[in-house]
C-alpha cells in the first residue's frame, strides 16, 4: 500500500463508497445498455470528487495526478467503464490546468470541479492514433477567431462532456509542429457528434467522434501558444497515463478480489479450490503484480505532482506495466473461475473486456516502450 496522506486516504473511502454502493447495484445493467451513466456523475459530483485534481483557487481540492489515480483506482475496481466518466474528464481538464491563463482557468475549472460540466481530449484522428503528430483538422486564422475544419475519433465523453481540448493544425505545412490547442465548447455552430462506437469493453463510458465543419471558436479559447499544440498534448498524456494505470490496476484488483472470494467458496473434490497448491501460487503471482505496479504508479504520480521536469519514461512505464498486469490478472480471474468465469453471470469476463483497453488507449503499449526506449537513449547520451 502505498504512503497516502490522511487526506488521501479520505479521498479513497469516499470513491470506494460510491464504487460499492451506488456503482456495484448498476454496472451489469450499464455494461448491457452501454448508456452513458449520469446518475453515477451526479453521485460523484455530489460527493466533490470531480475537485480532487483541481486547484483551490479554481474550485478544487488542490491535489493532482495522485488523488486523481486514487479516485479512478477505487472507482474501477468495481467498474472499469463507469470510472472513465470520471477519468476522462480528468485527461479533459489537464491541458487547462497545465496550460490554461488564468482567466480560462476561471471560466471553465470550478465547472470541472462540481461535476456540472464534463471535459474530454481530442487529439486522435483516423489517421493519427500511435502517430499522432499526423492530425490533418486545421484551425485556421481568421480576424478574432479561429475556423476548425476536420474529424476527431474516438474520443471519450464524447457528446456527454460539453468541454472539449482539440488539438488542431495552425500551420499545416508544419505539421505537428504547427498544432495547436483549443478550448471548444458543446453546443459552438459547426461542432458536431458522428458515430458512437459500439466497444468490447469500458462499456457505459461513450466513445465518439467530433466533427468540425467551419466551426468559429473564438481567439480567447487558444490554450497555450500557436505552434504548442503537440506539446500541450505531449505533457497531457505525461500527466494522465498514471490514471489509466490506476484505471487498469483498480480493475485488476476487483477481478483478484472476485478470484479470492470464489477459490474459497467452490468446492470441488471435496475441498475449496482454494487448498491447492497449484492455485494459491497462481493467486499469489496475481497480487504481487498488482503491488508492484500500484508502486510504480503512485510513484510516478508523486514525480508527477513534485513538478519533476521529465515524467515522460516512468509515466509511460506505469501505464505499460499496470495495464499489461491487469490484463494478465483479469485473464487468470477467468480461468480461476473456470466455466463461470467465461459466463456473463459473473464479473470477471467484464474485468477482462475492460483491462484490453488499458493496453491500448493513451498511447499502445509498444508506443509507451517507444517512449521509455528514447528516454533510455537520451539520458545514455548524457552520461
Ligand atoms: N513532452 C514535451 N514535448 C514532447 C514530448 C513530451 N512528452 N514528447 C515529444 N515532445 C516534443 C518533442 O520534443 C518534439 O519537439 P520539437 O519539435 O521541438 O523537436 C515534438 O514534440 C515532436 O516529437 P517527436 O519527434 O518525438 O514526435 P513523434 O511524431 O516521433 O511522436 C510519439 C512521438 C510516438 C511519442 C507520439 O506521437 C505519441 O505519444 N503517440 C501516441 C499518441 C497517443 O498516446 N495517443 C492516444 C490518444 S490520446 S487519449
Amino acid at each position: 500500500m502505498p504512503e497516502f496522506t490522511e487526506e488521501q486516504l479520505m479521498i479513497a473511502d469516499l470513491a470506494r463508497r460510491i464504487a460499492v454502493e451506488k456503482i456495484l447495484p448498476v454496472r451489469e445493467k450499464y455494461d448491457r445498455s452501454d448508456e452513458f451513466p449520469w446518475e453515477i456523475v451526479e453521485a460523484i459530483a455530489e460527493s466533490d470528487l470531480y475537485g480532487v485534481f483541481i486547484p483551490e483557487e479554481y474550485g478544487g481540492f488542490g491535489g493532482g495526478v495522485t488523488e486523481m489515480a486514487i479516485v479512478t483506482e477505487e472507482l474501477s475496481r468495481v467498474c472499469g467503464g463507469i470510472a472513465l466518466a470520471f477519468a476522462a474528464t480528468g485527461l479533459g481538464a489537464m491541458p487547462l490546468i497545465l496550460f490554461g491563463s488564468d482567466e480560462q482557468k476561471k471560466k471553465y475549472l470550478p465547472q470541472i470541479a462540481s461535476g456540472k460540466r464534463l471535459a474530454a481530449f481530442a487529439l486522435t484522428e483516423p489517421e493519427a492514433g500511435s502517430d499522432a503528430g499526423n492530425i490533418k483538422t486545421t484551425a485556421k486564422k481568421d480576424g478574432d477567431h479561429y475556423i476548425l475544419n476536420g474529424t476527431k475519433q474516438w474520443i471519450t465523453n464524447g457528446g456527454e462532456a460539453e468541454i472539449y481540448t482539440v488539438i488542431g493544425l495552425t500551420d499545416p505545412s508544419r505539421g505537428a509542429r504547427g498544432a495547436s490547442a483549443f478550448i471548444v465548447e458543446d453546443g459552438t455552430s459547426g461542432f458536431s457528434y458522428g458515430k458512437k462506437e459500439d466497444k468490447m469493453g469500458i462499456r457505459g463510458s461513450t466513445t465518439r467522434e467530433l466533427i468540425f465543419e467551419d466551426c468559429r471558436i473564438p481567439s480567447e479559447n487558444l490554450l497555450a501558444r500557436t505552434g504548442f499544440g503537440f506539446m500541450v498534448a505531449m505533457k497531457t498524456l505525461d500527466m494522465s497515463r498514471p490514471g489509466v494505470a490506476a484505471q487498469a490496476i483498480g480493475i485488476a484488483r476487483g477481478a483478484l478480489e472476485t478470484a479470492i472470494d470464489y477459490a474459497r467458496q467452490r468446492i470441488q473434490f471435496d475441498k475449496p479450490i482454494i487448498a491447492n497448491q497449484g492455485l494459491q501460487w497462481m493467486l499469489s503471482d496475481m497480487a504481487t503484480k498488482v503491488e508492484a505496479a500500484r508502486a510504480l504508479i503512485y510513484e510516478a504520480a508523486r514525480k508527477a505532482d513534485s513538478g519533476e521536469k521529465d515524467i515522460s519514461k516512468i509515466s509511460a512505464m506505469s501505464k505499460l506495466f499496470a495495464s499489461d498486469v491487469a490484463m494478465e490478472v483479469t485473464t487468470d480471474a477467468v480461468q480461476i473461475l473456470g466455466g463461470y468465469g467465461y459466463m456473463r453471470e459473473y464479473p470477471v469476463e467484464k474485468m477482462m473486456r475492460d483491462a484490453k483497453i488499458t493496453q491500448i488507449y493513451e498511447g499502445t503499449n509498444q508506443i509507451q516502450r517507444d517512449v521509455i526506449a528514447r528516454a533510455l537513449i537520451k539520458e545514455a547520451a548524457r552520461k
